[in-house]
């Protein structure tokens, strides 16, 4: 028998019956998405159990953690280091919502024309339909695009404990000072909030932790380089959505398993499409969980594979580790800014680095198109989908720009778009 979660939800000030619809509609949504895929790893087995206990058996875990004293940090942006809040033996989550929940409540908020993650992460909060905002004893916002900062004014009226970290728009010397300042004062929060002091030992532990991580995750993408695929890209993608929730221990086991399967795979020369396959590599806005709609129109309505994302949510947000050796605490925190300040995302200016990176994993991943996806009144990626469409056309490299929302009105256009954007790759 399934254990019944209600009393858990309510306790935590879920709206029940909004929430059921919720998971009605995300449960056919996965199946509909995950399960009609063929020739999937086994190993993929256990991020389908997370998923199917992603409001239940997870959330269980932060009450039980919060019982014991533990504080659970909610956050929307790769640019706050799970490694600080570990270091206060705090748990981290992703906050940023992948579905157009409660749109008519958010709008009563935010103007329409704002992006979707922006009014999808409003209206699940203000629909009372996400457990891990519930079960956030802290809330971490980032002055990052123009949207996400005016949002978190008015945000901050709808949580109990929101902290704003500024950030820099520019990869100057002062920008590395205002971050490594925005880290000291988030560290002394979550001191505040934990009541814990962060020492030498547990910001190493910490460090080690999300390198363990994100090491199994560049394993992961480094297979995908293989020809035949060995994973298709929605089950990469469901890989680095998951890493914002799950357990990181036991996480990072999972993927290595994962790993070791793949290897064995590309060994073989098994992969989930034939070699020669159209390869494609994503690149743009952030796909939080459950956003696979692009991914899932690519890989069930062509042939193509899609090989990897230079997205927050994949390689932007993975990449590099944090040098975990130092010998004080001030030391350590300049190895977290120095692997941060190396995030490429749009909002910099001028941001010459991501150009860079996206031209490189076209390379290294051998693709053979890359996709840019936009998030419609996203200014930062829609207005940077130019200089990176030029910068991989000279390479040689079609791009297909793809600007888009939650809703599924645009599906079959987008379908007809992908489809001619494969035959011409195809040749
Ligand atoms: S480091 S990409 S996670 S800010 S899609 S809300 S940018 S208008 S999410 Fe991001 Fe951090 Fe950058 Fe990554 Fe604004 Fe664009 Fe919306 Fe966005």
């Amino acid at each position: 028998m399934s254990t019944d979660y209600r009393p858990m939800w309510e306790e935590l000030g879920i709206d029940l019956e909004a929430h059921d619809t919720l998971m009605q509609v995300l449960g056919q949504g996965y199946k509909d998405v995950y399960h009609s895929q063929e020739n999937r790893p086994e190993g993929m087995k256990y991020l389908d159990f997370v998923i199917t206990e992603v409001h239940g058996l997870r959330i269980k875990e932060l009450v039980d953690a919060r019982a014991e004293g533990r504080k659970v940090v909610g956050t929307f942006c790769v640019f706050v280091p799970e490694e600080l809040v570990l270091a206060v033996h705090g748990i981290c989550v992703g906050l940023c919502a992948g579905a157009p929940w409660g749109l008519e409540e958010a709008e009563r908020y935010l103007p329409r024309n704002t992006c979707s993650l922006i009014k999808g992460f409003f209206g699940f909060q203000l629909g009372k339909v996400c457990p891990y905002m519930l079960a956030s004893d802290l809330i971490v916002g980032e002055n990052t695009c123009d949207g996400k900062k005016k949002a978190y004014e008015i945000f901050a009226e709808h949580v109990s404990d929101l902290f704003v970290m500024d950030m820099p728009q520019m990869k100057s010397e002062e920008g590395r000072a205002i971050l490594r300042s925005e880290y000291v004062k988030f560290l002394k929060k979550l001191e505040d909030v934990s009541g814990r002091t962060i020492t030498v030992d547990s910001l190493r532990e910490g460090i080690r932790t999300v390198n363990g991580k994100r090491g199994a995750l560049h394993r992961l993408s480094r297979l995908r380089a293989a020809d035949p695929a060995p994973i298709s890209g929605l089950d990469a993608l469901l890989a680095n959505q998951i890493s914002f929730y799950d357990d990181p221990p036991r996480f990072t086991d999972s993927i290595n398993k994962i790993c070791d399967e793949l290897e064995k795979r590309i060994e073989a020369g098994q992969g989930v499409r034939p070699k020669g396959a159209p390869r494609i590599l994503m690149s743009g806005c952030p796909m939080a969980i459950p956003n696979w709609k692009v991914p899932h129109i690519v890989e069930s309505s062509t042939k193509a594979v899609i090989v990897g994302e230079e997205s927050c949510v994949g390689e932007r947000g993975t990449r590099n580790l944090v040098d975990d050796s130092g010998g004080s605490v001030e030391a350590l925190v300049e190895n977290i800014v120095d692997r941060y300040f190396e995030i490429d995302c749009a909002v910099f200016t001028p941001n010459p680095g991501r150009l860079e990176h996206v031209r490189e994993m076209a390379k290294d991943l051998k693709a053979d198109g890359v996709i840019h996806y936009g998030l419609q009144f996203c200014h930062p990626y829609q207005i940077e989908a130019g200089p990176v469409e030029r910068a991989l056309e000279k390479d040689g490299i079609p791009v297909l720009r793809i600007d888009t929302d939650y809703s599924q009105e645009d599906v079959e256009q987008i379908r007809t778009r992908v489809e001619a954007f494969v035959e011409r790759i195809e040749g």
